[in-house]
């Protein structure tokens, strides 16, 4: 494994880290302390292209001044009233998600696993109220590689040991398929228990894996054929990352329940979303669920000029544009250490073909060296996320990076 000489600075921030926090990341060696549009920057003023986007929530670019500017202006108004009281934010912001996604109501949340955790409750509910499964019998179907956070229940239906090895015992009432395989999922819709089946319509940190095309159209009419509810996790792929508003949208799907997280407030705070109609959504009584900060005014007025901005900047259109000649531009460098492209729109990723087991995490070192942050996902897959307002020039600068990059692994 490579290593680099590290600044004092530098390495006085990763010592208190050290010292101080939780171990329970590894990142890449560098401190960064501003961010702008597409690019951050260290301790030392370097500048480097920002190809994770905080994981997607970053997509309308960093600090975005229309953003950081509700920010400020809500921050010096009220912030939080707790759902205790009505506030003049919540219903506004109400209004205008579920008319922007086209559903009845929305249960503002925090981070996306409260969402997904929110989504699932909801689903169970439905099962019992509306569909009429035997009280606690309920089962959701879920796709082997699956991220949805990282809760207790969430992790009791992942299959990375990474995410659930010593953190039994497990939620039960989750049956897992295998990911793009409609057989699996009709067989597993077999059982009357079954209430929905959770999905994400591209799996993200199994490394970017795209379905076959008319996977969640057939998900969708199974869902119809069985009376069983459809559940989006749009926490990564939504809010324009893959060239639409939704990763759905590709296909023309609706989700019964849709999830959304990260990009929701332009990365400046915690802000999730659960969009369904009235039949799901109202079976959620007063005192059934909530949390502290969920729909507080700060998040409101962030989240409506996030999603404002999505719209004005035609961000979705651009990412499928920059997405395209990302790919292709990549494809052109014909390097025999990416094994494989693939994704959709601004959310890509390739596997490094290399024999040393380290090989994409140098490579992301040296292309750190060379003013462009990504990391490596799952040992030889390395995600290339950029915010959505990249520009042409800006991605062939990034491809002439990769490129200078890639001879490191010819050492
Ligand atoms: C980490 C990656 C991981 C998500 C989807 C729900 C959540 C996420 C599809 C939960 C969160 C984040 C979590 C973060 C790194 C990143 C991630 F896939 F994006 F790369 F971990 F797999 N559904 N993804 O992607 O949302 O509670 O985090 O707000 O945990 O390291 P959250």
């Amino acid at each position: 494994m490579l290593t680099h000489t590290l600044s004092e600075k530098t390495s006085y921030f990763l010592h208190l880290e050290e010292q101080y926090g939780a171990h329970n990341y590894h990142p890449l060696p560098v401190v960064l302390e501003k961010g702008e549009g597409v690019f951050v920057y260290d301790v030392e003023s370097k500048r480097y292209y920002d190809f994770l986007s905080g994981y997607s929530a970053v997509n309308q670019g960093h600090c975005h001044p229309r953003i950081i500017q509700s920010l400020i202006d809500q921050s010096q108004k009220l912030t939080l009233t707790s759902r205790a009281f009505y506030n003049n934010l919540l219903g506004e912001y109400e209004k205008y998600i579920t008319e922007y996604f086209g559903y009845d109501k929305v249960l503002p949340m925090n981070t996306g696993v409260e969402a997904v955790e929110t989504a699932l409750k909801l689903a169970r509910k439905w099962g019992y109220i509306n569909k009429g499964i035997a009280e606690n019998k309920a089962k959701i179907i879920v796709c082997a590689q699956n991220f949805h956070g990282r809760t207790s229940t969430v992790i009791s239906f992942s299959t990375d040991p990474s995410s659930y090895k010593d953190f039994g015992p497990y939620m039960p009432g989750f049956e897992i398929v295998e990911y793009n395989n409609t057989t699996a999922i009709e067989k597993s819709f077999q059982d009357k228990n079954v209430t929905a089946i959770l999905i994400e319509p591209i799996q993200g940190e199994a490394g970017v894996v795209v379905p076959d095309e008319g996977y969640l159209k057939n998900v969708r009419d199974l869902c119809n054929e069985y009376n069983v509810l459809f559940i989006a996790d749009e926490i990564q792929t939504g809010l324009s990352r893959t060239g639409k508003l939704l990763a759905c949208d590709h296909e023309n799907v609706r989700p019964d329940i849709l999830i959304l997280g990260k990009a929701l407030s332009g990365g400046t705070l915690p802000v999730s979303a659960v969009l369904c109609d009235d039949e799901v959504m109202l079976n959620i009584k007063p005192g059934e669920h909530g949390s502290t900060y969920g729909g507080n005014p700060l998040a409101c007025a962030v989240a409506i000029t996030s999603l404002q901005v999505l719209l004005d900047e035609k961000l979705a259109d651009n990412a499928a544009a920059m997405g395209k000649l990302f790919r292709d531009e990549l494809a052109k460098l014909d390097s025999p250490f990416i094994k494989i492209i693939r994704g959709k729109g601004l959310l890509n990723a390739i596997v490094i073909d290399h024999p040393n087991k380290d090989a994409a995490w140098d490579f992301c070192l040296e292309l750190k060296q060379n003013g462009l942050l990504a990391k490596p996902t799952h040992g030889d897959k390395i995600r290339f996320a950029p915010p959505l307002i990249i520009t042409e020039e800006q991605i062939k600068e990034c491809i002439g990076i990769i490129h200078q990059s890639l001879n490191i692994l010819n050492h």
